[in-house]
């Protein structure tokens, strides 16, 4: 006759089965652990206007990172731009570019410079950097994102000012590809001034860019 005990010897199947759910979960615990690796080092900077020093004295940097995830965990740490006192800024470079005229990638390079309103600090403001940040480490300018540098928020009572700094004013081709591509991703309404000029002669070599 037969009985209805419970079965206590395991089937081969099933043992199999597990063994393979165990792989498989030691392949997405591993995943887990590797940071996503960016294709650059960047540093970011901050700088707070004392007038009783130098503006390099003033400059601060924050902390260096590689990976995706140590970007979020540093954006996510610090103040939105907008919460920042006027006369502070922000500054993303690549590791080894000082986020000043001076340095040697900076020299002979320019930026693309948005101007905003004082309204736009509230609108504005905090979803361009971060959109601006994601331009730079995404590496969002194909080719022609090694003529990135950097990029940089001021804050002002006369209005904040955002710009992606680029190595070459005169690399025509980058140039204007990296402003496409940026007004592209902030989806810059008409009312926004941008404007791509060198750091030498600031306003001399400023041009807008019409599509
Ligand atoms: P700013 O902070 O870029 O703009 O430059 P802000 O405050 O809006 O002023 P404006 O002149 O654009 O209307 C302010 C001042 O900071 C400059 O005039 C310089 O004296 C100094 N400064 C700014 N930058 C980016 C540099 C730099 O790269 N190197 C040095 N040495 N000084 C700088």
């Amino acid at each position: 006759m037969a009985t209805a005990e419970p079965e206590t010897s395991t089937n081969p199947t099933n043992s199999e089965e597990e063994k393979n759910d165990e792989n498989k979960q030691e392949i997405v615990s591993l995943e887990d652990y590797i940071k996503h690796p960016l294709q650059n080092r960047w540093a970011l900077w901050f700088f707070k206007n004392d007038k009783s020093k130098t503006w390099q004295a003033n400059l601060r940097l924050i902390s260096k990172f590689d990976t995706v995830e140590d970007f979020w965990a540093l954006y996510n740490h610090i103040q939105l731009s907008s919460n920042l006192i006027s006369g502070c800024d922000y500054s993303l470079f690549k590791d080894g570019i000082e986020p000043m005229w001076e340095d040697e990638r900076n020299k002979q390079g320019g930026r693309w410079l948005i101007t905003l309103s004082k309204q736009q600090r509230r609108a504005d403001l905090d979803r361009f950097w971060l959109e601006t940040l994601l331009c730079l480490v995404g590496e969002a300018f194909d080719d022609h994102s090694d003529d990135v540098c950097g990029a940089v928020v001021n804050i002002r009572t006369k209005g904040d000012k955002i710009a992606i700094w680029t190595t070459d004013y005169e690399n025509k081709d980058a140039v204007i590809h990296i402003g496409r591509v940026y007004k592209e991703r902030l989806g810059v309404p008409p009312k926004v001034i941008i404007g791509y000029q060198s750091h030498g002669d600031s306003h001399q070599k400023w041009f807008h860019h019409q599509e």
